[in-house]
C-alpha cells in the first residue's frame, strides 16, 4: 500500500494485491481509491482506477504478481509521483509455472477507469522471474530526483541483489541498464530496502538492506543490516557496504525493517533497525537505535542508543517500523508493528521520544 496527498485535495491511496484474479488467471491487481470511500465498500467496486495484470506478456500458469509492491515515487523528474508497481513474478502453488519475465512499471498521474500494464508509460523488464519483489525510490547520486532500487533474485524467493537505475527513469529499460548492483551470496534473502535519509550526516541520503534470516556470522537467522550511504553508487558485495550490523544471537532476526528519523529532535537523522526474533529462538523482538551522524564501520547493540524490547515471545515487535511526526514538531515518532502479539491478532505501537530515548 502507498498513501499520497491528492493534488485536488484528501488523499489517494494504492492498494498492491498481487494474488488478485484477473481474466487469465491470479495475475494481481492493483486499486486506487480515494479517501472518501464509504466504508464497507470493496476494493474492487469503491477503486476509481484497477490495474490488472492481464496480459503482462508473461507465459501463462505462472503468477506474475502484479502488485507485490506499490509506491508513490517521484523518481522520472517530472515533478508529480508516479505509481511504480512491481510484478517480480513467483510460484505460490506447486506444479505452477514460472513467469518468463518480471518487470517493473511506471504510470505518470491520471489514471482511471479500468487499465492494464500497456497502460504504464515506462517500465523496466528482466528476463525471469524474481525481479522487483522489494522497491524504494533513493536520491543515492544526489541529483535531486530519486533513483529507483529494487531487487533481483529468483522466483521461489532469493532476493538477493539490490539494483540502482540512473535517475531521472524516464524510458524503458532492463536489468541490465542498472547503474550499480550490490550482491548478496546466493540463498540470501533481502526483506527490504528502505530509504532511510541522511543517517551519516555528510547531506546526502543513505539506504539500508536488510535480510532478517541471515546466518553469515555464525549465528542461525541472526539477520544483517546494511547502510549503504549515498555518494559515488558504484555497487559490489553487500558485505562490503560501509555500515553494518550483524545479529549475535541465533534467531535474532535484524533488519527486517529500518527507519530513519530525527528521533531526539538535534537535526541529525537517526536509525532504528528492527530486530523481530524468529525460529528457533522465541524472542519478543526488539529495535535497536543509533543517533545520527551513524559512522562507518560495525554496528553494536552495545553501543546503540537506546533498545527497546517487545512484551512477549513471539510478539515479532519490530517486524514494520514507520516513522512519522505526528504533531509536526520536529521530532519524530516511531509506528512499531507487531503482528504476532495477541495471540497473532497482532498489535501497533505508536513510541515518541520519551519511549524511545527511556
Ligand atoms: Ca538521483
Ligand atoms: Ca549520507
Ligand atoms: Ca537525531
Ligand atoms: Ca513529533
Amino acid at each position: 500500500m502507498s498513501l499520497r496527498e491528492d493534488p485536488a485535495g484528501g488523499y489517494l491511496l494504492a492498494v498492491g494485491a498481487m494474488s488478485a484474479h484477473g481474466a487469465l488467471g491470479r495475475t494481481g491487481a492493483v486499486y486506487l481509491l480515494r479517501d472518501e470511500l464509504p466504508s464497507g465498500e470493496s476494493l474492487q467496486a469503491g477503486a476509481y482506477a484497477t490495474i490488472s495484470g492481464d496480459g503482462a506478456g508473461f507465459s501463462a500458469g505462472g503468477q506474475i504478481a502484479l502488485g507485490a509492491e506499490v509506491h508513490w515515487l517521484t523518481v522520472s523528474g517530472i515533478g508529480a509521483s508516479e505509481l511504480v508497481v512491481a510484478a517480480p513474478g513467483t510460484t505460490p502453488l506447486p506444479g505452477d509455472t514460472v513467469p518468463d519475465g518480471a518487470a517493473i512499471y511506471a504510470f505518470d498521474s491520471s489514471m482511471t477507469g479500468s487499465l492494464d500494464v500497456f497502460d504504464a508509460d515506462r517500465k523496466i523488464t528482466a528476463p525471469k522471474a524474481g525481479f522487483g519483489f522489494h522497491i524504494a525510490g533513493w536520491d543515492g547520486d544526489s541529483d535531486g530526483i530519486k533513483n529507483l532500487v529494487a531487487t533481483q533474485g529468483s522466483a521461489n524467493g532469493s532476493h538477493d541483489r539490490v539494483l540502482a537505475f540512473s535517475s531521472p527513469w524516464v524510458n524503458d529499460l532492463t536489468v541490465d541498464d542498472a547503474t550499480a548492483a550490490w550482491t548478496l551470496e546466493s540463498s540470501n534473502v533481502v526483506d527490504r530496502i528502505v530509504d532511510l535519509g541522511d543517517v551519516t550526516g555528510d547531506g546526502v541520503p543513505d539506504l539500508f538492506t536488510g535480510a532478517a534470516t541471515w546466518s553469515g556470522d555464525g549465528f542461525a537467522r541472526a539477520g544483517a543490516a546494511w547502510v549503504v550511504p549515498g555518494g559515488n553508487l558504484t555497487g559490489g558485495s553487500m558485505l562490503d557496504a560501509a555500515i553494518h550490523l550483524y545479529g549475535d544471537e541465533d534467531g535474532e532476526g535484524v533488519g527486517y525493517d529500518a527507519t530513519g528519523g530525527d528521533f531526539d529532535g538535534d537535526g541529525n537523522v537517526d536509525l532504528i533497525v528492527g530486530c523481530y526474533g524468529l525460529s528457533p529462538a522465541a524472542l519478543p523482538g526488539k529495535i535497536v537505535l543509533f543517533l545520527g551522524p551513524v559512522p562507518d564501520g560495525a554496528l553494536d547493540e552495545s553501543v546503540s542508543d537506546s533498545v527497546v524490547h517487545g512484551e512477549y515471545p513471539f510478539d515479532q515487535f519490530g517486524m514494520n517500523l514507520e516513522s512519522l511526526d505526528v504533531e509536526s514538531d520536529g521530532v519524530a515518532e516511531l509506528l512499531v508493528g507487531a503482528p504476532g502479539a495477541d495471540r497473532d491478532m497482532g498489535r501497533v505501537y505508536l513510541l515518541g521520544s520519551d519511549a524511545l530515548l527511556q
